[in-house]
């Protein structure tokens, strides 16, 4: 058997893993084999897990400009976005310096969990999927040196807790089990079989780690899926203050690191293609009993928030079911092609019609 009989195959038994439905025999055959060599590598994840919804993760962030062919189809497909048009990727936060609050929908959101992150890599390094443990314990390194800065910022003053066996910074056994359940630290990726394929996980725990600013409402995860994930979390409905506050860290803080890979394309360029663009995942938890059978039924809410442009998870991140009385976490599935500000404004505008949904089922 070869690649292309077994992706053929996949194809068939798997029409939704993106990488088998837009693979082509002819493509590869056609590449030089240290290349055919790298495709491998990239569509490694989509092989060996046949239920991949994408199916591919970048090694290297000249892969989206090497492989065009193969990658440019699937990220069409994954984000909708037609093959006449052009893609190139747009950045503006300006809609954090306006009123924008989920209070304004209903005096019951007044005070719910909201999360917003983005994805970065940094373009000296290779993604992590092809990174060395020399290259993980280096590049946590030169982000512990910036995060000696962050510390002396009044705003952003926090501490940064290590992974890595023998770190100085070392978070280990409950303490570290603490911050999982806390959702402020990554769970073991070791057990993920679609990063392990990816070699996102490999070495694992060595140079991972979190950064955590002393109001714990600013976070850099170290290591994870992407060398960095920078977030803000809030309780309340202020989605503005949310995202200024990321807003606000990220400048600072991307002035502390070396340049991000960025294309005027893609946008920030991630290890998942799915993350292309603005790289940003805002989502909210929200209290849906009715839309979700009391909690049971995370599909009908899927269902019913597709139609805004929403995705719906469970509360415990990627591929968990509904919290308690039906709390799910909803989000905006647009990440490339979109703002940060149309982002905001769609977790807004979705967050308004399930509500309404909701409260009149
Ligand atoms: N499991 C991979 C990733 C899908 C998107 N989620 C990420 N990137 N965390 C797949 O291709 O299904």
């Amino acid at each position: 058997m070869t690649v292309a009989t077994d992706i053929l195959a996949l194809r068939l038994d798997h029409p939704e893993n993106l990488m088998a439905r837009h693979f082509s025999a002819d493509y590869f055959s056609g590449l030089a084999k240290d290349d055919q060599a790298r495709v491998l590598k990239i569509i490694k994840s989509g092989l060996d897990n046949p239920d991949s919804q994408m199916g591919a993760y970048a090694q290297h962030s000249v892969d989206y400009d090497d492989f065009g062919p193969l990658l440019d189809p699937m990220i069409r497909d994954y984000h909708k976005i037609s093959a006449g048009v052009d893609i190139a990727q747009k950045h503006d936060w300006s809609a954090t310096a306006s009123a924008c609050s989920l209070e304004d929908i209903d005096e019951a959101l007044r005070d719910v969990s909201m999360r917003v992150r983005v994805g970065r890599n940094v373009a000296s390094f290779p993604l992590p999927g092809a990174m060395t443990k020399a290259d993980r314990i280096e590049f946590e390194k030169v982000m512990v040196k910036a995060f000696e800065n962050l510390k002396n910022d009044a705003d952003f003053c926090g501490a940064y807790y290590s992974l890595t066996p023998g770190s100085d910074f070392e978070l280990k056994g409950q303490a570290y089990q603490t911050r999982v359940d806390a959702h402020q630290m990554f769970k073991d990726m070791s057990g993920d079989r679609y990063l392990n394929s990816g070699g996102i996980s490999s070495d694992w725990p060595y140079g991972r780690g979190m950064y955590i600013s002393a109001a714990e409402d600013f976070i850099v995860w170290v290591g994870e899926e992407d060398h960095l994930r920078i977030m803000a979390m809030k309780r309340g409905g202020d989605l503005a203050a949310l995202f200024a506050r990321l807003q606000v860290g990220l400048e600072k803080f991307s002035a502390l690191v070396p340049a991000f890979a960025h294309s005027e394309k893609y946008g920030y360029i991630t290890s998942c293609p799915t993350n292309l663009g603005t790289a940003m995942r805002a989502s909210l938890h929200m209290a849906l009993p009715n839309l979700t059978g009391g909690g049971q039924d995370l599909d009908a809410a899927k269902a019913a928030a597709q139609k805004f442009g929403l995705s719906v998870r469970g509360v415990g991140g990627e591929h968990s079911g509904a919290g308690q009385g039906g709390i799910i976490d909803i989000s905006p599935s647009a990440r490339l092609g979109v703002t940060e500000s149309e982002i905001m404004q769609r977790l807004f505008d979705g967050a308004k019609a399930l509500w309404l949904l909701e409260t009149k089922t």
